[in-house]
């Protein structure tokens, strides 16, 4: 059964929040602006409601459209103090240990799960997943919409800005579904600009950013007729060039190759993993291969971390997708 929400669902939760004073907000480690948006708004609001927040997040920062938001968060969860009714919340997570925080640093406290991801575990106290939502962002919309309230300015900017984050700006909403781009719509109403936030998405890479794009495209090679396109880096790549590179562009320019159903990336670790990230733009489900490897994700988007080196993981997944694309 496909996860959706029900306004019962939005009701549960904003009773449960209700009933606390202190929120542990937390999202997935190595965090993007779905996630760590979803958290400043949720707590921003709640703040505005005279709670108590604690934003947590374990890291490691790597996207520049969020490195000014690092001394927001705390990278260790702080101790409840006496007397406190602490609720933990974990964002935009399909699996508790995608926190990055083991369990002991948890607060012992109820737990609620808000989140858009298809696969995952069903954790948490109280839950609001919609896999069809297209952001966790659009989610914490709701529920201060839902509130009777509204996102301030700033609250807008940034979950106008997760939203185009989880969507490649607008270029993975699907069709039949007027409401996330109506729900959007109020944003930029409230001050949300799509030029400005383009422009944050886009800009801020580095010269070595590029050079390691132009190293990944390089090494690409077809597979299955040309239905797979696949290629690779190492930490190598990584220590020389001293660069993150950003996933979108490079995955947009593989699959627009034509005739390319489905784009894998491998990038091998200096720990003896290999770290594979995968892209559909068909009906293949690349979660489901990702969970071969024990990831997750979406079904157009999914990614995984297994031990092995470069070819034997580069094998291994091809046969993996030689059960779907021979
Ligand atoms: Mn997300």
């Amino acid at each position: 059964m496909i996860p959706r929400t029900s306004d019962s669902d939005i009701t549960a939760i904003l009773n449960t929040f209700q009933s606390h004073d202190t929120f542990y907000i937390l999202g997935h480690e190595e965090p993007d602006a779905d996630c760590l948006g979803s958290q400043r708004v949720l707590g921003s609001w709640l703040s505005r409601r005279g709670k108590k927040v604690h934003l947590c997040s374990a890291g490691p920062w790597k996207r520049p459209e969020i490195a000014d938001w690092e001394k927001l968060f705390c990278s260790r969860i702080p101790e409840p103090e006496a007397g406190e009714n602490p609720l933990l919340v974990i964002l935009d997570c399909s699996a508790p240990d995608r926190t990055g925080f083991p369990d002991s640093a948890l607060p012992k406290a109820d737990s609620c799960v808000i989140d858009h991801h298809a696969a995952g575990s069903d954790f948490g106290d109280i839950r609001l997943v919609d896999s069809l939502s297209p952001s966790t962002t659009l989610l914490i919309q709701k529920l201060i919409e839902a509130a009777g309230d509204e996102p301030t300015k700033e609250e807008a900017e940034i979950l106008f800005l997760g939203f185009c984050t989880d969507t490649g700006f607008f270029r993975h909403v699907e069709p039949g579904r007027s409401e996330p781009l109506e729900a959007v719509a109020r944003l930029v109403e409230a001050g949300a600009s799509p030029s400005e936030t383009f422009r944050l998405l886009a800009g801020g890479r580095s010269m070595g950013s590029r050079k390691l794009l132009g190293r990944v495209l390089e090494r690409a090679e077809p597979y299955f007729g040309g239905r797979l396109v696949l290629s690779w880096e190492t930490w190598r790549d990584w220590k020389e060039l001293g660069s993150e590179r950003d996933s979108d562009i490079l995955y947009q320019m593989l699959l627009s190759i034509s005739g390319v159903e489905a784009a894998a990336v491998i990038r091998e670790q200096n720990d003896g993993t290999c770290a594979i990230g995968l892209r559909s733009i068909t009906s293949l489900d690349v979660s489901d291969i990702a969970r071969f490897f024990g990831g997750g994700g979406h079904k157009k988007a999914a990614g995984c971390t297994t031990s092995g080196d470069l070819q034997d993981v580069t094998e291994h997944l091809l046969q993996i997708f030689a059960d779907r694309l021979d």
